[in-house]
């Protein structure tokens, strides 16, 4: 019996019946697909009781309800942690054992939706799992596009992109929600007219209209009773076919809202910390926060009569600035539908409001240019203009007349609106998501919205869901870890400093280690299968998988790469511990520098793999298609997190916290949560290397010639020659672009914008001490369980419980079922 009570013989009857009405087959004949979702109906209908009682509370208790509103959730498969949080893990191994059906198989066959780009969306998916753990009243607020991030295929060393059509065979979590659908108007004009009792009314006329359509998947909480909502908004025509132009024969006219409707949810914006203001994607934002507020206030309005207990109800935590329009749409479903002064609904607005900045990256801030903005969105755009005339004025109150200041801190200027702006001064909080990245927003980038608004700013370092990254992950390290300290870990993860006192336990080490290499063989099989490359599972296996972007450095570890291969090829007898470099990115399909990398990767792989010259001593394997499904495979196999960016440029990170959970150390800067590990750890147990952020930040101000780094370090020079000279490719010009970037500047960028030849040495250093702390296995083990004993700062459950406390005020409300 598992957590929800069921028998096994149920389940299997279950399981077969729905096989049998969904599919008119048996067990037998059925493919892995059919009874995957045979398997998820069956399950679904278990959840759907607590799904019903948590909201059924939630409108008894008349509780507080967050909504976190994100253009990505990055969620990864369903079924596996939805079982692991029912409690029924086990039993349903069991079942599908006695079925004589391979129950991984099956899990193999759900699609890895991947509605998200990377760290932001996956943190949000963290987030919505510890919300229902902590049995906190949550929604996460999205999208439902057809298409997530694009399938990356690898043809000759270069990434391709293929669509991801994950609804191809059925949505079975999903479910459509008809009568909460809401209209979306686009375009059109405003009129303004005159009210009764004086004033005017502002309505929107000639508009286009969209329907948003909730689907609604049920995110269960571990060990709880608690089903909170993931509802992603999905479009439809509200006219198919507009009569009018039809009758005219003017077919593509008369159609046109049912073009737009399609066009609206199809597909993912693949772009990552790359600004670019499209059209469409301004509609995606507005489409899914105006159905949202919509829907939020229609609800409260159902119970309530007085707009001022609005904050008391309902918290919007924005996630990055790309749902910050729900700002203005608050403010306009107040002023415009409600009819409260303005006043009122910017004091209620400001308290609903808070804004996570995800990103200092100047390139990937929002900013829509007007006619644009004002052409999609003529109501708001007013709203938007009359916060800013407002604003502007509070600074006039503030600092006098003092034009310079206004234009750099106005919500429009130089013909755009500032997204990231108009959150700050729409939010009662604004909060980084690590403490560097915090201090950064502060005393740099968000200087002048600091000294405006010091009580606004706040920082919640990241976290990650333990019961995803290492209960699902790694079941049999989880299973050690329970055996020795108890189940607790589950649901506290500090927890885990209790197996501190088996850090100098022989015994313990060894079956730790014994789970790494077991984790890592299965992994090299896994690798084999997928590229045909044999790697020694006693090599260390250090791992680099994030986005590819030049500021995350992929460049300085595939150049140390080629600077170890020169010197095997110098010294073949060159005492080394094997390594095998794991490497998995996704790069922007329209960041060309970024896919250069990748096929440096995979060149320098050709290369190094099949040179026999160096007896295996390194290898270099580049996995395609690197998603949430992939992480689950690689983390738990890893030796060694390459966490490398260029310091003051990775907000947090949080890969790193998955890597350290499941005892790989971390080579790093000092930049992101790295610094936050690096506390909980000390320097003894992590390979920290390179400049600091500061030094960075002077770097980049004075003088910094490349030139002199090549010109003193033979490595690099010999690294840095190997790109031009054919090593690597017979066109000498293939990676000219990379040498270039880094000693010459170009295309418009500065000589080595990163510092990767800079950093170099440090790096080499740092990893000869990886290659000499891998020696003393015992040292190893110790220094890995250490990082696994220390990770219990960053469960996500802590940052969800300081977002709770400190910005939302949001009490837990437990499902008695
Ligand atoms: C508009 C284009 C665009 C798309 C995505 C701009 C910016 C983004 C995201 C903000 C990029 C992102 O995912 N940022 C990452 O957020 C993680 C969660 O907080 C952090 O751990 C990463 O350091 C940060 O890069």
């Amino acid at each position: 019996m598992g957590q929800i009570g069921i028998e096994k013989e149920t389940l299997k009857m279950m399981i077969r019946e729905n096989v049998k009405t969904l599919y008119r087959k048996n067990l037998e004949t059925a493919s892995a697909e059919e009874i995957y979702q045979a398997a998820v109906f069956s399950l679904r209908d278990l959840i759907t009781d607590k799904w019903i009682k948590t909201h059924d509370t939630y409108s008894e208790k008349n509780a507080k309800i967050v909504y976190y509103l994100s253009m990505e959730f990055l969620m990864g498969r369903f079924l596996g942690n939805a079982l692991i949080n029912m409690g029924m893990n086990t039993v349903i191994k069991e079942v599908f054992a006695e079925l004589g059906i391979d129950y991984n198989t099956v899990e193999e066959a759900e699609p890895d939706p991947g509605l998200g780009n990377g760290g932001l969306g996956r943190l949000a998916a963290c987030f919505l799992d510890s919300l229902s753990t902590l049995e906190l009243p949550a929604y996460g607020c999205g999208i439902r596009y057809h298409y997530g991030i694009f399938e990356q295929k690898v043809e000759n060393g270069y990434q391709v992109e293929a669509p991801d059509n994950w609804l191809e065979d059925g949505d079975p979590w999903g479910i459509r929600r008809n009568e909460y659908a809401v209209e979306i108007k686009f375009g059109g004009h405003v009129r303004a007219m005159l009210k009764e009792n004086g004033g005017y009314r502002f309505v929107q006329e000639g508009y286009q209209s969209v329907m948003a359509i909730p689907y609604d998947y049920p995110v269960v909480g571990y060990g709880n009773n608690t089903v909170n909502t993931l509802r992603l908004w999905d479009a439809r025509a509200k006219n198919r076919i507009d009569l009018k132009y039809f009758n005219e024969g003017n077919y593509q006219k008369a159609a046109e809202e049912e073009t737009l409707a399609k066009t609206l949810t199809d597909v993912l914006y693949p772009a990552d910390e790359h600004y670019q203001g499209k059209e469409l994607r301004l509609r995606q934002q507005f489409f899914f926060i105006s159905a949202t507020v919509q829907r939020v206030v229609a609800r409260f309005k159902e119970n309530h009569g007085d707009f001022n207990l609005l904050p008391e109800k309902v918290a919007f935590q924005l996630n990055d600035t790309h749902p910050s329009i729900a700002v203005a749409e608050l403010m306009r479903v107040l002023v415009d539908e409600n009819d409260l002064p303005w006043d009122q609904a910017w004091e209620i607005t400001q308290k609903v409001c808070a804004y996570t900045n995800h990103t200092i990256m100047s390139e990937a801030l929002e900013k829509w240019p007007l006619d644009l903005f004002s052409r999609l969105l003529p109501r708001i755009y007013q709203i938007v203009e009359e916060i800013n005339r407002r604003f502007c004025l509070e600074l006039t109150e503030k600092y006098g007349n003092n034009p310079e200041k206004i234009r750099r801190l106005a919500i429009i200027a130089d013909g755009q609106i500032r997204m990231a702006y108009m959150a700050i001064v729409g939010s009662h909080s604004v909060n980084g998501v690590a403490a560097l990245h915090t201090e950064i927003l502060k005393n740099q980038e968000l200087k002048d919205f600091y000294k405006l608004y010091p009580e606004k700013f706040n920082n919640k370092t990241n976290g990650i869901t333990q019961r995803r990254w290492l209960l699902h992950a790694n079941p049999q390290l989880a299973e050690l870890i329970t055996e020795k300290i108890g189940d607790g870990w589950i649901t506290d993860l500090a927890q885990l400093e209790k197996i501190l006192p088996y850090v100098e336990d022989e015994e313990f080490q060894k079956r730790f280690m014994e789970i790494k290499r077991a984790n890592k063989v299965a992994l090299a099989k896994y690798i084999k299968s997928a590229k045909g490359i044999d790697i020694n599972p006693d090599s260390i296996f250090d791992i680099q998988v994030k986005r590819l972007h030049e500021y995350k450095r992929q460049l300085l570890n595939v150049l140390h790469i080629i600077g170890l291969y020169n010197k095997l090829k110098m010294n073949p007898g060159l005492d080394m511990v094997p390594r095998t470099y794991i490497f998995g990115a996704k790069a922007a399909a329209g960041y060309r520098r970024a896919k250069l990398i990748i096929k440096l990767i995979n060149s320098v792989g050709d290369v190094v793999n099949n040179d026999e010259s160096i007896c295996g001593k390194i290898k270099v394997v580049f996995l395609e298609n690197y998603r949430v499904s992939l992480a689950e495979r690689l983390i738990p196999a890893a030796d060694v997190s390459e966490q490398i960016s260029t310091a003051g440029k990775e907000a947090s990170g949080t890969g790193n916290m998955k890597f350290m959970l499941n005892g790989a150390l971390t080579v790093g800067t000092m930049d992101g949560a790295n610094v936050e590990i690096f506390d909980e750890v000390g320097e003894e147990n992590i390979f920290i290397f390179g400049m600091s952020a500061e030094e960075v930040q002077e770097k980049y101000n004075g003088e910094y010639d490349p030139w002199s780094v090549y010109n003193m370090n033979q490595e690099v020079r010999m690294a840095m020659t190997a790109l031009i000279d054919g090593t690597f490719s017979n066109d000498t010009c293939l990676f000219r672009e990379l040498y270039d970037a880094l000693l010459n500047g170009f295309g418009g960028s500065k000589a080595d914008e990163y510092f990767v030849l800079e950093d170099y040495a440090d790096y080499q250093r740092a990893q000869m001490a990886v290659d000499y702390a891998y020696r003393d296995k015992e040292r190893w083990a110790r220094m890995a369980i250490y990082n696994t004993a220390k990770s219990g700062k960053f469960s996500s459950d802590r940052t969800i419980k300081e977002y709770a406390k400190e910005i939302w005020s949001l009490p837990s409300v437990p499902i008695e079922f």
